[in-house]
């Protein structure tokens, strides 16, 4: 057995608060996947928007709007906001400073999606979740997600405060894991979503109000970029804090390297942001030298993933051993793959090595070029953002909606099963979408109606809809379970209550070299590397700007 020191114990108003988070993230799930499937069904030629025509939704590109909003922007952000906050008060062991300062944060999140839900309601907002100009949305959509963004900002400085004081407390003290963790994915976020910040504040905002005549689409997608790749980096981070910090004790073992958990989150503040010119490779207005530089940085993002493969897999291995594992492979066998929170961690992990592999086959200039705008893209991220992170965040739901409603999970085998569905709809989905796009099959198409599908495609495309047919099941397990678990009458017998599985290191963290738990040079590090990366191109780009194209809806 481990010897676990008692966590924090979070209050009924701090466990209320988080689950406000994941109400908001759960329903943005259920009405954004509802859109995925379709997408997948109108592939493999059978249109289901047209019975959505008559409530206005029969619309491919809203659809595809309300997917990639809600399940790529509204579902992980809801999520990792609260998931932050428990990381914060329970990695650190004392409430929020400013509990008021998150609840303004939180309910300027929940005012800003209100504020650009509408407009995608009605269809005046189809510009997908990327929003590139010249499409162009009503102005409550870029404002809403601003006020999505800035919400999220006010939370962070919320987690901000809190360290600081537990830092003048502690000051030699290494920052508690996961907080750590939590931190740094929230600085990244910071730094990161001020591109979209000024492209919105100073472009897409006054082009939608009639104050620009047009817009400078190579430059928006300049500023886009800025904050798009770093916002995958978002959403896989806390995916990351439950590999290292809590996935390792659910497995029954340790972290096998606290240092490089630690470097490996660092190399990530360092390295996120400047890449994004990896996707504008056809942009015509970026200069090649650019392009190269920000594909050699990329295969350099890379490796703190690769760092990670190494640790979380050898933490598991250590867990697996002690659990009687042996062999090459017989500690896989041994990991708890019973209890759901594991296997949804462990397979999504599994369909990541995939994701990554995808990943760095994107960065090649010209592997790019033949997989640019295809359906591998797709593909790609369905791995990547709908398995590595979605499937891990339901992984830690199936502890943490338990924990904060103290009530115990619902059918926890149907959990498992519930997994399984998710890895199994998205081998089939994934590998047909790659292969779609290796045949050029383009992405964001209604091919229902394309004229020009070939027979070779057919049987591809057939598999896509059976892959989503299978992940809508799973969605409906996860919200399922969910809404049954927080509904139910029983409530878990009294002392036993459940602890957030905070995994132990091998080595004492306090023996981790003090310079990765400092501050100020990664983060200089990290702007001076942004400036470097950016700075002459966005020069060049402000002063050539032109905001001439004229908007266009699709
Ligand atoms: Fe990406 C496009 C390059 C990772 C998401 N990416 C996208 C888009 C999205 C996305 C949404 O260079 C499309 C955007 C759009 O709409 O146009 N991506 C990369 C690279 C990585 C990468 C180099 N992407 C991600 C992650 C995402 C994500 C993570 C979301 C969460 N991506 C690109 C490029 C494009 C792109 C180009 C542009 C393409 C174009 O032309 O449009 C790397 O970070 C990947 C590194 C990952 C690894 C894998 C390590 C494996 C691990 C598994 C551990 C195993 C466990 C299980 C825990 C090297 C860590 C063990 C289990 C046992 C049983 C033992
Ligand atoms: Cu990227």
């Amino acid at each position: 057995m481990l010897t676990q020191p008692r966590t924090y114990q979070l209050d009924t108003s701090q466990k209320r608060f988080i689950s406000y988070h994941l109400v908001i993230a759960v329903i943005a799930l259920t009405v954004g996947s509802i859109f995925g499937p379709l997408q997948s069904f109108n592939w493999g030629g059978l249109d289901l928007y047209q019975f959505l025509e008559p409530i206005g939704l029969g619309d491919y590109y809203k659809g595809l709007t309300l997917h990639g909003v809600l399940n790529a922007l509204v579902w992980t952000t809801f999520f990792i906001t609260g998931f932050l906050t428990l990381t914060t008060i329970v990695g650190l062991g004392r409430p929020l400073k400013h509990p008021r300062l998150n609840w303004a944060g939180f309910i300027t999140m929940a005012v800003g999606l209100v504020m650009a839900g509408i407009p995608i309601l009605a269809g005046w907002a189809s510009v997908l979740y990327t929003f590139y100009p010249p499409l162009e949305a009503h102005w409550g959509f870029y404002l809403g997600l601003t006020l999505v963004v800035v919400g999220s900002w006010i939370e962070g400085y919320g987690f901000y405060l809190t360290y600081y004081q537990w830092r003048k407390e502690n000051p030699d003290t290494r920052t508690p894991f996961i907080t750590f963790g939590g931190l740094i994915t929230m600085v990244m976020w910071q730094l990161a979503t001020i591109g979209v910040a000024v492209e919105i504040l100073t472009m897409l905002l006054p082009f939608s109000l009639g104050l620009l005549d047009g817009t400078d689409p190579q430059l928006g997608r300049t500023f886009f970029w800025f904050t798009g790749h770093p916002l995958v980096y978002f959403w896989l981070l806390p995916a990351y804090i439950s590999w290292y910090g809590l996935l390792p004790r659910e497995a029954g073992g340790k972290l096998f390297s606290d240092s490089a958990a630690r470097l490996a989150f660092w190399l990530f503040l360092l390295l996120s942001i400047p890449v994004g010119f990896h996707h504008q490779f056809v942009d015509p207005g970026i200069p090649n030298s650019w392009k190269l530089i920000h594909a050699t940085l990329t295969y350099g993002v890379a490796f703190p993933s690769l760092l990670t493969l190494f640790t979380v897999v050898a933490s598991l291995e250590y867990a697996g051993r002690k659990r009687g594992g042996t062999g090459l492979f017989g500690w896989i066998r041994a990991l708890p793959w019973h209890k759901p929170s594991v296997s949804a961690q462990l397979l999504a992990g599994i369909l990541f090595m995939f994701g990554g592999i995808g990943g760095i086959t994107n960065a090649s200039y010209n592997v790019n070029l033949v997989v640019h705008n295809t359906a591998w893209i797709p593909g790609h991220f369905h791995l990547t953002v709908a398995t590595a992170a979605t499937l891990s965040y339901m992984g830690i739901s199936y502890w943490l909606v338990p924990y904060l409603t103290g009530k115990p999970l619902w059918k926890p085998k149907l959990a498992v099963a519930q997994t399984w569905f998710w890895f199994v709809g998205m081998l089939i989905f994934s590998n047909a979408m790659h292969v779609l796009g290796l045949l050029g099959a383009p992405r964001r198409t209604d091919l229902n109606s394309a004229p020009y599908v070939p027979e070779e495609w057919s049987g591809h495309l057939l598999r896509v809809s059976i892959g989503g047919a299978i992940l809508l099941i799973g969605v409906i397990l996860y919200v399922l379970i969910v809404y049954k678990t927080a509904r139910g009458k029983d409530h878990l017998p009294e002392g036993e209550e459940i602890e957030v599985p905070i995994a132990e290191s091998i080595t004492d963290p306090q023996l981790t070299p003090m310079w990765l738990d400092r501050w100020r040079p990664w983060l200089v590090g990290s702007v001076a590397l942004i400036i470097l990366a950016y700075g002459p191109q966005l020069a060049q780009q402000i002063s050539n700007a032109q905001f001439t194209s004229p908007g266009f809806t699709p």
